[in-house]
């Protein structure tokens, strides 16, 4: 059994008490987007951090922040996850990973020069809440980045990720020097965001399994007409068909029961005054499966449902897709070595699958890679109300920094 190597509470603590407040409106959580003022002072903090720690501080050509302890080799364990949040989100998810990361590697320091390299990241976009990014961070070390993306990806304000990059000192050409080929194994530390653990308990969830995700953005157009001098029998009305839309298809999904997800979370209507029958309506649709055949068959089921109710209410309508992430298992080996960690440190744990999606479903394509999960408050996430107790914080970044030790001071092991 490997030695069990603690973190240092009050240091843990402290990381995430000050990143949780970079971007944070009081009462309505964070708000810290890729490139923005509140991801560049994030940024900086981690990098006053990392020095502080001892660690080689590096930050990549997309913005990704790397700790590193060099080892006698350069071949690299990877921890970490991403900084950006989503809008009004809490200040764990993906935060922890990486400040739980770096008291992890700060411990390790203790330990002398380890055989393989040891980083700690953190990314720059997970969360698509700016750009739809699609794991952008995570694509770059992976060297998945399109050549059209930079000038292709907008936001909201119509600016593209080629300025937004620039903005902060970031050249789009040279995305590709980001690509990395010295990786061999990732361990991302993370809140389960869902309530298995608190309720059942557990300190350490090992995760199996993270699931297909599927975005997509719904488009009816119908026809702008007066509210008050156009008869009910003889609208288009764009947003009644959307509702009806996203009623059925979210039955369907309900139909087919757990673990299978539908969510419609944004919507727009337009042109929005109460005197005018919507002419456009759109809405995202976020459809979730551990199983990419089940996501595959329900996908279908939604855009065919769409497009039946389209012909019932006479509009048009578009389906455009965003994102398509398959499912991902986690690397056996790699769980294995968390499983020992678990027992090495003493604390209680359950293999269970990922409700979320996270950089390691992407990872895992080209990496070893593997997650561990600390419990969510009732199961609270993507909310302020997201809280994990410092004491899980610490036993889940221990487990992390236990099996770190393992990989890169024992290797062969
Ligand atoms: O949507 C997710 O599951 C992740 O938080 N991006
Ligand atoms: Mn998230
Ligand atoms: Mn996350």
């Amino acid at each position: 059994m490997t030695r069990a190597v603690g973190v240092d509470e009050r240091l843990l603590g402290t990381y995430v008490e000050e990143l949780g407040r970079i971007g944070e409106a009081p009462g309505h959580g964070l708000f810290r987007f890729q490139y923005d003022a509140a991801w560049q002072q994030a940024r900086d903090q981690l990098l006053q951090w990392i020095g502080e720690a001892g660690l080689e501080a590096r930050v990549d050509a997309v913005g990704n922040v790397f700790g590193r302890l060099p080892g006698r080799s350069d071949r690299v364990v990877l921890t970490g996850s991403h900084v950006d949040t989503v809008p009004s989100g809490g200040r764990y998810d993906g935060a922890l990973g990486v400040v739980g990361g770096l008291a992890a590697l700060a411990a390790l320091r203790e330990h002398g020069t380890p055989e393989r390299t040891l980083e700690v990241v953190a990314l720059c976009e997970e969360e698509s809440s700016r750009f739809t990014g699609n794991f952008f961070g995570t694509r770059a070390m992976l060297g998945l980045i399109e050549p059209d993306e930079p000038d292709r990806l907008v936001d909201a304000d119509g600016i593209t990720l080629a300025e937004a990059m620039r903005q902060v000192g970031l050249d789009p050409a040279a995305i590709a020097t980001a690509r990395r080929s010295d990786l061999d194994a990732f361990l991302e530390l993370h809140i389960e965001q869902g309530r298995v653990l608190a309720d059942e308990r557990v300190d350490v969830g090992l995760v199996e399994v993270i699931p297909a995700i599927t975005w997509q953005t719904v488009t009816v157009r119908g026809q702008q007409d007066h509210a008050g001098a156009t008869p009910m029998d003889l609208r288009r009305d764009a947003f009644q068909a959307a509702a009806e839309m996203a009623r059925r298809i979210t039955r369907l999904v309900e139909g087919e029961g757990r673990p299978a997800v539908l969510t419609t979370g944004r919507w727009e209507v337009e042109p929005g005054l109460p005197s005018i029958v919507p002419g456009l309506a759109r809405f995202s649709v976020d459809l979730r499966h551990p199983d990419e055949q089940v996501r595959d068959r329900l996908l279908a089921e939604v855009d065919r449902t769409c497009a039946e109710v389209a012909g019932q209410h006479r509009v048009q309508v578009e389906v455009v897709r965003d994102k398509h992430e398959e499912a991902a298992t986690m690397d056996a080996g790699l769980l294995a070595v968390l499983r020992d960690a678990v027992d090495s440190c003493g604390v209680s744990s359950r293999s269970m699958p990922s409700g979320a999606g996270h950089d390691s479903q992407l990872m895992a394509t080209r990496v070893p890679t593997a997650m561990l999960f600390v419990p969510s408050v009732e199961g609270r996430s993507h909310s302020p109300a997201e809280f994990t107790e410092l004491a899980d914080c610490v036993r889940g970044a221990s487990v992390l920094a236990t099996a770190l030790h393992r990989l890169a001071f024992d290797p062969g092991t």
